[in-house]
C-alpha cells in the first residue's frame, strides 16, 4: 500500500472519531443532538418543497434512511480527501474539524427541541478528532519534505477506526431506544369506558385488511431520530389562550374516561392509488373533553399541537369540538402507541390530514389563532386546513398483472374520512360505470373496502374506480398531485385477461 490510502484512511479514522466521540457524548444530551443527526434534521426541514416530494415519491419510506447515507458517504469523501491533503498541511486537518464541529453545533443548537448542552456533542467530537489527527500525523512535520506512505502513524490509524468504531456503536447503543422499549413494555394500559364499535372486513386474497396491523401501518414524519419520551417524565401542556392551562401527566391521562374508536389516518403526500393511510382501533381521551376543562378564549380557533421534537400541526377548533372524535390518543390496536407512531402521546382527528392533526410524541396543545400562528407544514406553503379528500383504489388485480379471465375479483378501498363513502364505481375500458359491493361500515371514520366481480375477455383492459361520499360528491377525474391540499383524479390499472 502506498502513502495517499494510509493518508485518506488516517483522514477517515480523525472523522470517524470525532462522530463516535460525538455520539457518545450525544447519548447522554439527546440522540436528535448528535451532529449527523442534527445536519441531518436541518436539512430535512430546510429542503425545498419539490426536493422533499422528489425525495418521498423514489425513496419512499426509505427516504430518511437515504440521507442519512448520503451524508455518510460525503462525509467519507471528504474525510478521505482532507487526510491526504493534511499530511501536507496539518492545519487543513484543523479546519475540517473545526467546520465539522461548527456545523453539527449550529445545527443542533437550532433543533427545535434543542438547549445549549445540544452543542456539546459536536464540540467534543472535534475535540477528540484534533486529538486524533495530531497522534497519527505529528510525526509528518518533523519529515522534509513530507512522505505520505512513512509520515503518517500505520498502526494508530488502525487503533484510531477500531476505537472510533467501538464508541461510536456504542454510543449508538446508548442513545437507541432500549430504555423507552423497555418502559413501553411495562406500560398496562386501562380498558375504555366507551368501547366503540368494531368493524369487520371483507377477507379477499389481494385486498387491504380493514385493519391495520401496527407493523404494517404507513409512516411518515420528519423525525430522523425517533424521539424517546419515557411515560416517566412525560407532560402534556394545554396552553396559550385558554382560561385554565393544564398539565397533565402519563397516568393522569390514563386514569381519565378514555374512549376507543376505530379511525382510518391518511396522508395529504398520497399520489393517487397511494398507500399512506392505515385504519386502527384507536383508545384515547376526546380531546374536546380537554378543551372544555381550559376553556378556550373565543377567537382561539387553532388548535396548535406540538410534538416533543418541535414538529407542529394546526387543527381547527371548531373541528377539535364538533362533536367528532378527535383524540388524544394512547392506545393502538390494543397496544400502547409504537414508538414510531408517537409514544406515549399522540393526536388523532378523523376527517383531517395527517399534518393538520395527527401529531405523534405530543406534548403540547396550545390555543391560538390561524392569524397567528402557522405550523410546520403551513410554513412550507401546504393549505392550513386540510380536510381528506374521497379517495379509492384498485388493490388487486395489481397493475400489469395477468389474469385468468372470465369471473375476476377487483376490489379495493375508499375513504372519505368523517363524511363517509356512499358508492363506489368501477369501470372498464372507459365504459359504463358498475357499482362495486360495499362492506358494512361502523361509521363515517373509517376506510371502506368494496369488490366487484369482473367478467375479463381476453386482452389487455384499463380498469378504474371512483367513490363518492355520503354528501353526494363523486371524485372529479381531473389529475392533480398532492400540493397543497391532496392529489385528485381517479385511480387506475392496466391488466391483460387470458
Ligand atoms: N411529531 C410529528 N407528528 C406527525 C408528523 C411529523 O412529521 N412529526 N407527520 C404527520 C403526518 S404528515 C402524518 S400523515 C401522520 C402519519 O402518522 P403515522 O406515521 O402514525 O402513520 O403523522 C403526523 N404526525
Ligand atoms: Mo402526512
Amino acid at each position: 500500500m502506498n502513502g495517499k490510502p494510509i493518508a485518506a484512511l488516517a483522514g477517515i479514522a480523525c472523522a470517524g472519531s470525532a462522530l463516535a466521540a460525538a455520539q457518545l457524548v450525544a447519548a447522554a444530551v439527546a440522540p436528535g443532538s448528535a451532529p449527523v443527526a442534527a445536519v441531518g434534521a436541518a436539512v430535512v426541514d430546510a429542503v425545498p418543497e419539490p426536493v422533499k416530494e422528489f425525495a418521498i415519491r423514489t425513496f419512499g419510506a426509505n427516504d430518511k434512511l437515504v440521507l442519512l447515507l448520503t451524508i455518510g458517504a460525503v462525509l467519507l469523501v471528504a474525510a478521505a480527501v482532507v487526510g491526504i491533503l493534511a499530511v501536507r498541511r496539518i492545519a487543513v486537518g484543523h479546519t475540517a474539524l473545526a467546520l465539522l464541529g461548527a456545523a453539527g453545533a449550529a445545527a443542533a443548537l437550532t433543533r427545535p427541541a434543542a438547549n445549549a448542552a445540544w452543542a456539546l456533542p459536536s464540540i467534543a467530537g472535534a475535540a477528540c478528532g484534533a486529538l486524533v489527527l495530531w497522534l497519527l500525523y505529528r510525526r509528518t512535520a518533523a519529515t522534509e519534505p513530507p512522505v505520505p506512505g512513512r509520515a503518517v502513524d500505520r498502526r494508530g490509524v488502525l487503533i484510531a477506526l477500531a476505537g472510533a468504531g467501538v464508541a461510536g456503536a456504542a454510543g449508538w447503543r446508548l442513545g437507541g431506544t432500549g430504555e423507552v422499549d423497555a418502559a413501553r413494555d411495562a406500560v398496562r394500559l386501562p380498558a375504555a369506558v366507551d368501547v366503540g364499535p368494531a368493524g369487520e372486513g371483507l377477507d379477499i386474497e389481494g385486498l387491504t385488511p380493514y385493519v391495520t396491523p401496527n407493523a404494517d401501518f404507513y409512516r411518515v414524519d420528519t423525525a430522523l431520530v425517533i424521539p424517546r419520551v419515557l411515560p416517566d417524565d412525560y407532560r402534556l401542556k394545554i396552553t396559550g389562550r385558554v382560561k385554565h392551562p393544564i398539565e397533565l401527566s402519563y397516568r393522569d391521562l390514563l386514569e381519565r374516561d378514555l374512549v376507543e374508536r376505530e379511525i382510518t389516518i391518511s396522508c395529504v403526500s398520497n399520489e393517487v392509488g397511494g398507500t399512506l393511510a392505515g385504519n386502527a382501533r384507536w383508545l384515547g381521551l376526546p380531546l374536546a373533553d380537554l378543551l372544555a376543562e381550559a376553556e378556550p378564549e373565543p377567537g382561539a380557533d387553532q388548535v396548535v399541537s406540538r410534538s416533543e421534537d418541535g414538529w407542529t400541526a394546526g387543527t381547527p377548533t371548531a373541528v377539535c369540538t364538533d362533536g367528532r372524535d378527535a383524540l388524544v390518543a394512547v392506545g393502538m390496536n390494543g397496544e400502547p402507541l409504537p414508538l414510531e407512531h408517537g409514544f406515549p402521546v399522540r393526536m388523532v382527528v378523523p376527517g383531517l390530514y395527517g399534518y393538520v392533526s395527527a401529531t405523534k410524541w405530543l406534548v403540547e396543545i396550545e390555543l391560538s389563532s390561524f392569524a397567528d400562528f402557522d405550523p410546520y407544514w403551513v410554513r412550507r406553503d401546504w393549505a392550513a386546513e386540510a380536510p381528506i379528500k374521497t379517495f379509492s383504489r384498485i388493490d388487486t388485480p395489481k397493475p400489469l398483472k395477468t389474469v385468468a379471465g372470465g369471473a375476476t375479483t377487483v376490489a379495493g378501498v375508499a375513504w372519505a374520512q368523517h363524511r363517509g363513502v356512499e358508492l363506489v364505481e368501477v369501470r372498464v375500458d372507459e365504459g359504463e360505470w358498475n357499482e362495486a359491493d360495499l362492506a358494512p361500515v361502523i361509521g363515517t371514520d373509517t376506510w371502506r373496502q368494496w369488490s366487484w366481480t369482473w367478467e375479463a375477455d381476453p386482452g389487455r383492459h384499463k380498469l378504474e374506480v371512483r367513490a363518492t361520499d355520503a354528501e353526494g360528491d363523486t371524485q372529479t377525474r381531473e389529475r392533480r398531485t398532492p400540493f397543497p391540499d391532496g392529489a385528485t383524479g381517479w385511480h387506475s390499472v392496466v391488466v391483460t385477461a387470458e
